[in-house]
C-alpha cells in the first residue's frame, strides 16, 4: 500500500476541491473560487470543521485558503450566486455550496434546477441524515414508510447532471472524480450533487496521498466532422434567405469574434436568444437582435421568411421559436451547431456536433467567397434600422407619452434606456423574471460580450440579487446592474446582507409597479382579468384583492438590510442616481435605486406569440374570447418534423 493520509471525509473533500483546476485553450484557473454555505447540525462539525481547519492553516501562513468560505443568507440564493459567477466565467470556474441536513439542503433544489436547465456548473454538497441510522428517526429526516433508504436528498436526482451519495468513505474518490468530470464537460454540465450524510462527513479514513494531487480538467472544444461541415455548407449555399440564431453556446465557447467574421463575410443576419444576446455587439451590420416571443420586429420578420435557419449553441426554447410559430416558411430547414448532440438534433435539423467557435471557423473557411444577395443585405439593414429607431423612442419617450404618466412615474423602457446609456459598455445588466427580461431582450444595446446576463432558462424570481453578487465576485472591474421587479425583490432581498458583509458593490435597480406587471398583462390577454396579480389589500367589503395598494416600503426594507438606497421620482433624479451609484466605492457594498414605473406603457411590440393554453370551456366572456384567439394562433404552429432530405 502506498503513502496515505488520515482525514475525515469532509476534510478530504475540502482538500480535494482546493486542488482542482480547469483549463481551456492553454489557460488554467481554479475550478472552485470558494465555498458558499450555511451551517447547521448536518455540516457544522463535518464540512464546517474542515473549512475552518483549512482557513486557519492558510491564515497562519499569511495566505488565503484554497477553498475560502463565504456565509450567505439563503441556500437557494447561494446556488444562484454560484450560477451568476460561473456564467460570467464562461463556465470555467464555479463555487461549491454546503448546506445542512433537511431544509437547508432542499432549499437548494430550485437553484439546482436553474443550474441544470441553464447548463451552468455548480457543485452542491447537501448533508444527509445518518448513514448508520442508529438513532433514526433524526431531526429533519423524511422517514419514508415505504423505503428505508429514501431521503429528501433524492429530490436532487432529477435535477442533477451527476448525483452520488457517499455512504462509506471508500466511495468518496470516485464520486469526486465523476463530479469534476461532469462539471467541466460542456455537454453534460449543470448542477452536480454529492450528498454527504452527517455521520460520514466526520468519519476518518486513510486516503492515498495521490487523491490530493493537483488536477487539471481540460474543457474540450470538439471539432466538427468534415463531412458534416460539407453537408451544412451545401444547405447554406442553397439558401436565399438564411438566418443565424445565436444562443448561449456562442458565449460559453467564446465564439463572438468568429461569429462576427462569419456574419460579415456571408451577410447572413444574426438573431439572438436570451442566453445568446450580445453574441454580436450593437452596431454590427448583420445584427437583427432578439428573436421569438420577445424578439425584435426585424428578427421576427426575417425568421418568418427564412429558408435555412442556422442555430448556434441554442436549445430552441419556446421563447426562441415563439412556440414554433416564428419560423413559418414551408420547408424551412435547420442546421444546428451545438456541442451537445441532444440540442443539435432538435427541429429535425442537420446536426453539426461541435464547439461553436471551431464550427464557425470551419464554416467561414468553407464558405469562402459566398454571400447572400445584396437585396437581402439591404432588407436586413432596413428592418433593423426601423427597430433600432423604435428603441431610441422607447428610451426617450415623447411628451405625448410622458405627459400621460402619473406624477413621478417613469416608463420601464426609459429606465432601461437610462441604465443602458449611463452605464459603462463593460458593465453587466442582469435580470431573470417579470416583464423586464422581455423588454431587455428587445431593447438593451449590448456593447460587450459579457455585458448581458438574463437568466431565462428557469426565469426564476429572486435570482437577481444573489446572482449580481456572483457576477461582481467574478469580475470586480465591471459594475453590475441587477434589474429587479418588486415581486422578484420580495422573493429574495436577503442576499443584500451578504453583499454588505463581503463589501461587494452591486447596483440593484428596483422597479416598483405594485405587483406582477408581466403576469397581469398575460392574464388580461388570456381572459383571466389580471386576477390575483396586483399587490393590493383585501377589499373591506369585496373580499377580493382589490383594495388599496399595499403599504410596503421597499426602499426602507433595502436600507434596513444595510444597502445604500437612492429613491428617484423623475428622469433627472434617475440620471443622478446612476451617476452616484457608478461613483460609489468599489468596496462600498450594495446600492439600491428605487424607482416607480407606470406599467401601462409597454415596450415596442414583438409581433409574436407565446403558447399559454386558455380554458377550453368557460362561463366568462373574457375567457371565451381569449380561447378563440388562442385557437387561431395554434394554427400557425409548426411541427418541424421535415428532415429536408426530400427537397
Ligand atoms: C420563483 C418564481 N415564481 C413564480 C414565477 C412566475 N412569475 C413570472 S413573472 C412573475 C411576476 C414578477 O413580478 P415582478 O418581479 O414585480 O415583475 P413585473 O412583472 O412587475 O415586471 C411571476 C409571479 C417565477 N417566474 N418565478
Ligand atoms: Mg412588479
Amino acid at each position: 500500500m502506498g503513502e496515505t493520509v488520515r482525514l475525515t471525509v469532509a476534510q478530504a473533500t475540502v482538500r480535494f476541491l482546493g486542488q482542482q483546476w480547469s483549463e481551456r485553450d492553454g489557460e488554467r484557473q481554479r475550478l472552485f473560487a470558494g465555498c458558499f454555505g450555511i451551517f447547521g447540525h448536518g455540516n457544522v462539525a463535518g464540512i464546517g470543521q474542515a473549512l475552518l481547519q483549512e482557513e486557519l492553516a492558510a491564515t497562519e501562513s499569511g495566505g488565503v485558503a484554497d477553498l475560502p468560505y463565504v456565509l450567505v443568507r439563503n441556500e437557494q440564493a447561494m446556488v444562484h450566486t454560484a450560477v451568476g459567477f460561473a456564467r460570467q466565467q464562461d463556465r470555467l470556474q464555479t463555487w461549491a455550496c454546503t448546506a445542512s441536513v433537511g431544509p437547508g439542503s432542499t432549499n437548494m433544489l430550485t437553484g439546482a434546477a436553474l443550474a441544470t436547465i441553464n447548463r451552468i456548473p455548480v457543485l452542491l454538497l447537501p448533508s444527509g441524515t445518518f448513514a448508520t441510522r442508529v438513532s433514526a428517526p433524526v431531526l429533519q429526516e423524511l422517514e419514508a414508510p415505504y423505503a428505508g433508504d429514501v431521503t429528501v436528498n433524492d429530490a436532487f436526482r432529477p435535477l442533477s447532471r451527476f448525483f452520488d451519495e457517499v455512504n462509506r468513505p471508500e466511495q468518496l474518490p470516485s464520486a469526486l472524480l465523476s463530479a469534476m468530470r461532469v462539471l467541466t464537460d460542456p455537454v453534460e454540465t449543470g448542477a452536480v450533487t454529492i450528498s454527504l450524510p452527517q455521520d460520514v462527513q466526520a468519519e476518518a479514513f486513510d486516503w492515498p496521498v495521490e487523491l490530493f494531487d493537483e488536477r487539471v480538467w481540460h474543457v474540450a472544444r470538439p471539432v466538427p466532422e468534415p463531412s458534416r461541415v460539407a453537408a451544412a455548407i451545401d444547405v447554406i449555399r442553397s439558401a436565399r434567405k438564411p438566418l443565424v440564431v445565436a444562443g448561449g453556446g456562442v458565449h460559453y465557447s467564446g465564439a463572438e469574434d468568429a461569429l462576427a467574421d462569419f456574419a460579415s463575410a456571408t451577410g447572413i443576419p444574426v438573431a439572438e436568444t436570451q442566453a445568446g444576446k450580445g453574441s454580436l455587439l450593437h452596431g454590427h451590420a448583420q445584427l437583427v437582435g432578439a428573436v421569438g416571443s420577445t424578439g425584435t420586429t426585424a428578427a421576427n420578420a426575417l425568421a418568418a421568411e427564412a429558408d435555412v435557419v442556422i442555430g448556434i449553441g441554442t436549445r430552441w426554447s419556446d421563447f426562441t421559436t415563439a412556440s414554433r410559430t416564428a419560423f413559418a416558411r414551408t420547408g424551412v430547414r435547420f442546421v444546428n451547431i451545438n456541442v451537445a448532440g441532444f440540442d443539435a438534433g432538435k427541429q429535425s435539423g442537420l446536426s453539426v456536433v461541435a464547439d461553436a467557435r471551431e464550427a464557425l471557423v470551419a464554416l467561414t473557411e468553407a464558405l469562402d467567397g459566398w454571400s447572400v444577395s445584396d437585396t437581402y443585405r439591404k432588407r436586413q439593414g432596413t428592418l433593423w434600422r426601423r427597430w433600432d429607431k423604435a428603441v431610441t423612442t422607447a428610451y426617450a419617450p415623447p411628451a405625448s407619452v410622458t405627459d400621460a404618466l402619473a406624477d413621478g412615474l417613469l416608463t420601464q423602457a426609459s429606465v432601461i434606456g437610462a441604465v443602458n446609456e449611463l452605464s459603462d459598455p463593460r458593465d453587466v445588466v442582469l435580470c431573470a423574471a417579470g416583464s423586464m427580461p422581455g423588454d431587455l431582450h428587445k431593447l438593451w444595446r449590448v456593447r460587450d460580450r459579457k455585458g448581458y446576463h438574463v437568466e431565462y432558462g428557469y426565469s426564476c424570481m429572486g435570482y437577481e440579487v444573489p446572482a449580481s453578487i456572483g457576477i461582481r465576485l467574478a469580475d470586480p472591474t465591471r459594475d453590475v446592474f441587477a434589474m429587479v421587479g418588486d415581486g422578484g425583490y420580495l422573493m429574495m432581498p436577503t442576499e443584500l446582507v451578504t453583499a454588505v458583509q463581503e463589501r461587494v458593490k452591486v447596483i440593484v435597480v428596483l422597479v416598483q409597479n405594485h405587483g406582477f406587471h408581466s403576469i397581469g398583462s398575460l392574464s388580461e390577454g388570456l381572459g383571466s382579468q389580471r386576477f390575483g396579480t396586483a399587490y393590493r389589500m383585501r377589499g373591506e367589503g369585496s373580499h377580493r384583492l382589490d383594495g388599496d395598494v399595499l403599504p410596503v416600503d421597499l426602499a426602507t426594507n433595502a436600507r434596513s438590510l444595510g444597502a445604500h438606497v437612492i429613491e428617484v421620482h423623475s428622469r433627472e433624479e434617475l440620471t443622478e442616481a446612476i451617476a452616484a451609484a457608478k461613483s460609489w466605492p468599489s468596496d462600498g457594498g450594495p446600492v439600491v435605486i428605487h424607482v416607480e414605473t407606470d406599467p401601462r406603457v409597454f415596450a415596442p411590440d414583438s409581433e409574436s406569440w407565446w403558447d399559454v393554453p386558455v380554458a377550453e370551456v368557460s362561463e366568462l366572456e373574457s375567457t371565451q374570447a381569449a380561447r378563440a384567439d388562442y385557437v387561431a394562433h395554434k394554427q400557425g404552429q409548426r411541427s418541424f418534423l421535415a428532415t429536408g432530405e426530400r427537397s
